[in-house]
């Protein structure tokens, strides 16, 4: 496949919900838009980071300049025969992991458009259908929790977890528990602790948790591994594993017994499926995390889920709770806590052109 031309636009989406967790707020989600054109097809792709570096380092306006100024002038013009080849291209250039992944999104859905086969077939995924739960941001109340916790349920979310901040943990947990005794319930801390708070996590065994998200700092193996002898709950990770060489690592110390795994955050769909096959060797699950995404990103999480090892319940939950319009004709929408997958060529998804027009902050486009 030929990359003739690539488009980057920059969109603003407001969120449905205040979205409070231990690093800060979200109300919106500010989002790179890339179209890659080649051999007459379209393919799309999505970013994940925002303006400040507060989940993991990359930056918006970092992205754009880097696939402005480096990433697409290297690939424009030239022929892929397969995303291994473009991969390679790129890989070379340190970090970046989410930028890459944009690039490498994009390729995939063009690519596979090419093939006239949709991604999670050409991925070799094993289900038409994926678990999903959803994740709750830290709110005012323990109430207002509640509620949710129950609408969540009701609506057939297969898992709730909890964003937890140091003051807004325990108390938290056990009050859930007891308010839904069968609930599968987690938490997930965004690095907000650490070693110091190790009777704070023994204390979270009694509510019962699935797992607890990236409890220690967001660069860390090491002391998730300490702390993962020193407590019965599981530990997942999510912002220390950016690349299947950071997961071997984890699983080999036993920094964790479950991995969340987002594909921008490992640097793509191939990444991720190299992840996925690791922790596979482990015996061990995975699942898909979030991170807020518009429809071209969400589609792209679905496919990947297919594989065989996301077992638990992902957080890709109903394009509707985050947004009024979403940026594609297709409902993303889950049913009894089962989101069907996409079936078109590709990403099987359409663009809404006019409303992603209209939304539209900053367009650059490229040519060989
Ligand atoms: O830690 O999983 C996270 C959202 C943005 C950044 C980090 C995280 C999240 C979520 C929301 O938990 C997942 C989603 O609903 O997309
Ligand atoms: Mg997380």
């Amino acid at each position: 496949m030929r990359i003739e031309a690539a488009e980057l636009r920059l969109i603003s989406l407001p969120l449905k919900f205040r979205f409070e967790t231990s690093f800060g707020v979200q109300t919106e989600r500010h989002i790179i838009v890339l179209t890659l054109y080649g051999e007459g097809l379209e393919g799309y792709a999505e970013t994940v980071m925002e303006y400040t570096p507060h989940y993991r380092e990359e930056t918006l306006p970092g992205a754009w300049a880097l696939l402005e100024g480096l990433l697409l002038p290297r690939v424009l013009g030239r022929e892929f025969a397969n995303p291994e080849l473009l991969w390679s291209e790129i890989a070379g250039y340190r970090g970046n992991r989410m930028t890459k992944a944009a690039l490498e999104m994009a390729f995939w859905d063009l690519w596979c458009k090419g093939l006239g086969q949709p991604l999670w077939k050409v991925l070799g995924g094993v289900r038409q259908e994926i678990p999903v739960g959803i994740s709750l941001g830290i709110e005012p109340s323990l109430e207002a929790t509640l509620d949710k916790v129950a609408k969540g349920l009701s609506d057939g979310y297969k898992r709730i977890k909890l964003k937890i901040k140091p003051g807004w943990d325990v108390k938290l947990a056990l009050a859930v528990r007891e308010a839904f005794p069968e609930a599968n319930l987690t938490v997930d801390a965004n690095s907000a602790y650490s070693l110091n708070d190790i009777a704070t996590f023994r204390a979270l065994d009694a509510a019962r948790l699935d797992y607890i998200e990236q409890p220690l700092a967001y660069d860390d193996l090491l002391d998730h591994a300490k702390l993962q002898s020193a407590i019965a709950t599981s530990i997942c990770l999510d912002e220390s594993i950016t690349s299947p060489e950071d997961a071997r690592k984890a699983l080999e110390i036993g920094a964790g017994r479950v991995i969340n795994l987002k594909p921008a955050r490992v640097g793509g769909i191939l990444q991720s499926r190299k992840v996925h096959d690791i922790v596979q060797s482990y015996g061990l699950p995975v699942w898909m995390g979030g991170m807020l995404e518009a429809g071209i990103g969400r589609a792209a999480n679905i496919h990947v889920a297919t594989l065989p090892m996301f077992v638990k319940p992902g957080d890709t939950s109903s394009a509707s709770r985050y947004w009024q319009e979403d940026i594609i004709e297709e409902a993303l929408e889950a049913r009894e806590g089962m989101m069907p997958v996409p079936q078109g060529p590709g990403l099987g998804i359409t663009l809404k052109r006019d409303f992603v027009e209209k939304i539209t902050e900053k367009t650059a486009y490229l040519t060989a």
